[in-house]
């Protein structure tokens, strides 16, 4: 078997994805989300320059080998671009070889560790009560997890929040740069430890709750606001601060014995491994697409359980339903899955782009038994939704320094 010819789609139902189809000589395909958002064409450009010459002619059944000929034997290692398109072929060929073995990609894991998966959606609102309210919906709807996000009084934008809009995608469609919010440390410190105090006090500890920081603080006030936290008993804390120094998160560690969770923006072992040796975590949160696909993120899940960091996949909606798919056979498979970030399976125009073996049933999400990820994609339905340029948004203090966003 060999590789014929390997596609690359980027299409926007919604918002931009990069869809990679390697297909084989003898009409076997596979299917692989190399989404970046804001940054599609960058891995586009890699996939079609610098990858796809060398694909041709290759046996996509040594999934292994191509994984190490991608990343060892490029001098150029590591970075988001490379990795999401290595994530995108590994994705494809995993699906291949799921579709010639008959078996769903989870069982070449190992099989199953459990039934279903654990999810958590999200809560946002501009106020405490429009959040809470919102939170009181997803319990109503089974979810057994929820972050919380609410809008910082005298901050326009607060992450996870978004006003009338229904995603960031939205925040700047009729613009053409980022879009800019407005950071305060000492209000939102201020403020928080509030939502999750009304949050406690009229839904109980029966829920499990989550708060994502989104990088905005250093590691001496995440230290503080998981202190702060404690009493609420969060599943988890996310990205309470950036891990560029990883010993940062030693501080954090340091002082508090809320959860720590990071990773949505990692791409090798290495962003993390001294997060996990040194048991500075507790959940990693790195996509599969973004990570360089299902090869690593098995070695990854491996490594990381022996130190007993949990995996709890990256799930916004930037990422494909075939990155979904891929992470719902890691999860079924994974000794040390934790919970999956879920926020519903999108529109009717992304659903006819893509069809999916998910389902959300009372909190846990569901995989369909099929052969390979079990993902297809609708060719003729995404090619009417043409590419646009995107920005994620970025952020300022109030006097006009720029913050991580
Ligand atoms: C977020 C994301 O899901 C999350 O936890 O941090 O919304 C993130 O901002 C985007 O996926 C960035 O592309
Ligand atoms: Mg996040």
């Amino acid at each position: 078997m060999k590789i014929q010819e390997v596609k690359v789609f980027v299409s926007c139902p919604g918002r931009n994805f990069v869809t990679v189809k390697v297909i084989t000589d003898e009409g076997v395909y596979g299917l692989g989300d190399a989404t970046l958002n804001g940054r599609e064409m960058a891995v586009v450009a890699y996939l079609e320059e610098h990858i796809i010459p060398c694909l041709l002619g290759r046996d996509p059944q040594q999934i292994e080998d191509i994984w190490q000929y991608l990343y060892k034997g490029a001098y150029w290692r590591k970075g988001p671009v490379t990795m999401a398109a290595i994530g995108g072929i590994d994705m494809a060929l995993w699906d291949i070889k799921g579709k010639i073995a008959g078996l769903p990609v989870y069982q070449l894991l190992g099989g199953k560790s459990r039934e279903s998966v654990m999810v958590y959606g999200h809560a946002n609102g501009e106020t405490i009560k429009e959040t809470l309210d919102n939170l009181g919906k997803l319990i109503d709807q089974g979810f057994k997890a929820v972050r919380l996000q609410c809008a910082i009084p005298g901050l326009e934008g607060t992450y996870g929040t978004l006003g009338e809009k229904k995603d960031y995608y939205e925040l700047q469609s009729d613009r053409p740069l980022p879009p800019e919010q407005l950071w305060s440390t000492s209000k939102y410190m201020n403020f928080i430890p509030e939502l999750f105090e009304q949050a406690r006090q009229q839904y109980g500890y029966a829920v499990q709750l989550v708060h994502d920081v989104h990088s905005r603080l250093t590691p001496i006030e995440a230290a503080n606001l998981g202190k702060l936290l404690e009493p609420y008993k969060l599943l988890f804390l996310e990205d309470a601060s950036p891990a560029d120094n990883q010993d940062g998160y030693q501080i954090i560690r340091n002082h508090t014995t809320t959860p720590l969770a990071i990773g949505e923006v990692f791409n090798t072992v290495w962003d993390a491994k001294d997060l996990i040796v040194n048991q500075a975590i507790d959940y990693l949160r790195i996509a599969s697409t973004h990570g360089g696909g299902i090869t690593p993120l098995k070695k990854i899940a491996n490594f990381a359980d022996m130190f007993n960091v949990r995996m709890a996949p990256h799930g916004a909606p930037d990422l494909s339903p075939i990155c979904h798919a891929a992470h719902a056979h890691l999860n079924i498979w994974a000794p040390n899955f934790g919970i999956q970030e879920f926020i519903g399976f999108g529109t009717e125009k992304l659903n006819s782009v893509f069809s999916h073996p998910l389902s959300f049933d009372n909190g846990y999400i569901r995989l369909q038994d099929k052969p390979g990820l079990g993902v297809e994609y609708h060719e003729e339905e995404a090619a009417k939704y043409k590419y646009k340029r995107s920005y994620l948004p970025v952020t300022r203090l109030e006097d006009g320094t720029l913050w991580f966003w």
